[in-house]
């Protein structure tokens, strides 16, 4: 087996893939690819990471990597088989990448978080817009994991995956950790996921959690 992955340590998808790798107990060589700055050969056709590469098959869209991880490695475990269940899963993963990304990690995590680590003066406006954004996101999942047909305690699928990190980094903003702590089903979650060595033993420096 030869896995390697396209990804930028940093990066909230980076997390995602290597928090997938490490719950099958895969390992895969990381070639590191800075997106901002455009360095390193990219595979990835507009420039983003991650891209997967298995032998001769290149994959990017972190939905598809983890899919593909999953169908191959685990026999589909991650991905609960009821009709309810897989489409909770689904639509939690969408969420993620069209809701969830920008206000929670590029305006939040990035301003409040990176910012000051590299130097710079937070946007404060930017991280007001982010709030403002991610609590009606930060409902919708809280409904999901109340729900419990996924985000379920003792029950890792895809949707954990693909959530955990994204949470994490917003977390790691004071305000981020404030209005989660508004969420009970989503915060419950979220502490027991960060349970997981997949996900502790994945969190880049800005965003580790104290053990
Ligand atoms: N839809 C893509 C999103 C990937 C993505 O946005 N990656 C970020 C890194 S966290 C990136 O490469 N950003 C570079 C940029 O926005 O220029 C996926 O699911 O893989």
């Amino acid at each position: 087996m030869s896995l390697v992955v396209y990804a930028y340590p940093p990066s909230v998808y980076c997390q995602i893939i290597r928090m997938a790798l490490h719950h099958l107990g895969l390992t895969a060589q990381i070639n590191e690819v800075d997106p901002f700055s455009g360095t390193g050969p990219n595979p990835h056709p507009f420039g983003l990471v991650p891209t997967l590469r298995d032998n001769d098959f290149e994959l990017w869209e972190t939905t598809a990597i983890l899919r593909y991880l999953d169908a191959k490695f685990a026999k589909g475990t991650l991905s609960p088989s009821a009709p309810h269940a897989v489409a909770r899963m689904v639509q939690v993963q969408s969420i993620v990448d069209t809701q969830a990304y920008w206000p929670l990690v590029r305006m939040v995590f990035a301003q409040r978080v990176v910012a000051p680590a590299l130097g710079d003066t937070a946007d404060e406006g930017c991280i007001a817009d982010g709030l403002a954004r991610a609590d009606p996101v930060l409902s919708a999942l809280n409904d999901i994991a109340g729900e419990g047909l996924v985000l379920a305690p003792g029950t890792v699928t895809l949707a954990d995956i693909h959530l955990a990190p994204m949470i994490g980094f917003f977390n790691a903003a004071p305000e981020g950790a404030e209005v989660l702590g508004r969420y009970p089903a989503l915060g419950r979650w979220f502490r027991e996921i960060t349970k997981y060595p997949s996900y502790r033993d994945t969190c880049p420096p800005l965003t580790r959690v104290n053990s």
